[in-house]
């Protein structure tokens, strides 16, 4: 055994991405099993290895760790990207819900049927320029510091630079009236561990396409 955790997802984005950006920003290593038929998964069934019969699912110190949260969590705390208390916590909690809440619906713009997909980008837009971007762009404004919570690098600003990724792949000027937040991406992207894990062709997955939802949907019987 390497030490490294080890990864058990599908290639793609979907529920494991935030898990291998925090890591990643982290500065961990890991490995990765992927799940590219039905077969894989029955194998990870029929071994015992995931508790609620679902991925992801992460080996990490020597647990099987499965729920996406408990494993960021996980993460988060171990690499101290958590807060220094337990309002700086809560702060970050909130923040990562919200963001959570504006990737849910970034997540499933690749999913929608053709005729429904205009719809749904024009709520993706207006989500995360009424709703969600506001609330970070006067967080940077009134605390005027580099991060989200506390004055350091933390899981929230590791959440909210993915989010802004997807959301700019939706619509390139979306961050058009938010220059804090510009300037925060700028930032955030520049951090050695997350510009190693941008390089293009490396770590970060693919967006969602065709081909993708056909093998998730072999895979997962949906
Ligand atoms: O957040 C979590 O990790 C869990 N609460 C949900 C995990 C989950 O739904 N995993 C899916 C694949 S990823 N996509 O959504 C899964 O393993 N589905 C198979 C099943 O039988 O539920």
């Amino acid at each position: 055994m390497s030490g490294k955790p080890k990864l058990h997802y599908t290639n793609g984005r979907g529920r494991m991405e935030s898990i291998r950006w925090l890591l990643a920003a982290a500065g961990v290593e890991f490995e990765e099993q992927f799940i590219e038929t039905k077969e894989d998964l029955e194998k990870l069934l029929s071994d015992g290895l995931l508790l609620f019969q679902q991925v992801p699912m992460v080996e990490i110190d020597g647990m099987k760790m499965v729920q996406t949260r408990a494993i960021l969590n996980y993460v988060a705390a171990k690499y101290n990207l958590y807060g220094k208390d337990l309002k700086e916590r809560a702060l970050i909690d909130m923040y990562v819900e919200g963001t959570t809440d504006l990737m849910g619906l970034i997540m499933y713009l690749p999913f929608q049927p053709p005729e429904a997909k205009e719809k749904h980008l024009a709520l993706v837009t207006d989500k995360a320029t009424a709703r969600y971007f506001p609330v970070y762009e006067k967080v940077l404004k009134d605390h005027r510091q580099d991060y989200l919570v506390g004055n350091h690098f933390t899981w929230a600003d590791v959440h909210l630079l993915e989010a802004i990724l997807m959301a700019e792949e939706c619509k390139s000027d979306i961050l058009s009236k938010f220059p804090l937040l510009q300037a925060f991406k700028g930032r955030i992207s520049n951090i050695p561990t997350i510009k190693k894990f941008l390089q293009p062709g490396k770590a970060v997955a693919a967006p969602t396409d065709e081909k993708y939802i056909a093998q998730l949907k072999q895979t997962f019987n949906i």
